[in-house]
């Protein structure tokens, strides 16, 4: 009879310890970030002459090749937005700035639009720090690793106006913060379609 009991016991608690390893989220612990939802990915192509344009687009082939890969995904909780952007196929040991623009990619790298912003600058273009910089903006920058892979990440306290952040932009140069230059980061290299 006792063994039939601690028999029983041991079965309970192995049940028990295998259905808390094979839960998703446990409850006692700290929420976690939710996982990033993917918003587009692609490999980059020239523009094209006319008409419709690539989803991904690079306007220097020198600096990112056509077929480098391009991928983003966004997730909010709180109020709060995070940003990832992910790279491969770039130059290695090299630094990119990034951000996410108002428009979509076009034939012309102006065509995305200026940057995304919370709060919106009354003065066009726009390089107050008040207004361009990385909490009231979506900045991506992010500095190639060995093989020419990267990923920039970005959290902010607000979300999208939907139907107003639509493409990831990758710059020649990482962002500045000076006074009449802030959020410039040199050329537009490249531009991915992505509705946030
Ligand atoms: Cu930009």
């Amino acid at each position: 009879m006792r063994t039939t009991v601690a028999a029983l016991v041991g079965a309970v608690l192995l049940t028990g310890g295998l259905a808390a390893c094979s839960s998703e989220a446990p409850t006692s612990s700290a929420p976690q970030p939710p996982a990033i939802k993917p918003v587009a990915e692609t490999s980059l192509a020239a523009p094209a002459a006319s008409g419709d344009q690539p989803k991904g687009i690079t306007y220097d082939v020198k600096r990112i090749p056509v077929g480098a890969q391009l991928s983003t995904g966004s997730s909010v909780a709180n109020g709060q937005t995070t940003v990832e952007l992910k790279v491969s196929g770039l130059l290695p040991n090299t630094k990119y700035g990034s951000h996410v623009h108002t428009k979509p990619c076009g034939a012309k790298p102006a065509d995305s639009g200026p940057h995304y912003q919370h709060t919106k600058d009354p003065v066009s273009p726009s390089v107050d720090p008040k207004y361009a910089n990385a909490e009231n903006e979506i900045w991506l920058d992010f500095t190639t690793d060995a093989a020419g892979a990267a990923t920039g990440t970005a959290t902010v306290k607000w979300e999208f106006r939907k139907g107003e952040a639509n493409a990831v932009i990758i710059h020649a140069t990482h962002s500045s913060t000076e006074h009449g230059k802030a959020g410039t980061a040199g050329d537009r290299l490249a531009c991915l379609t992505a509705q946030f």
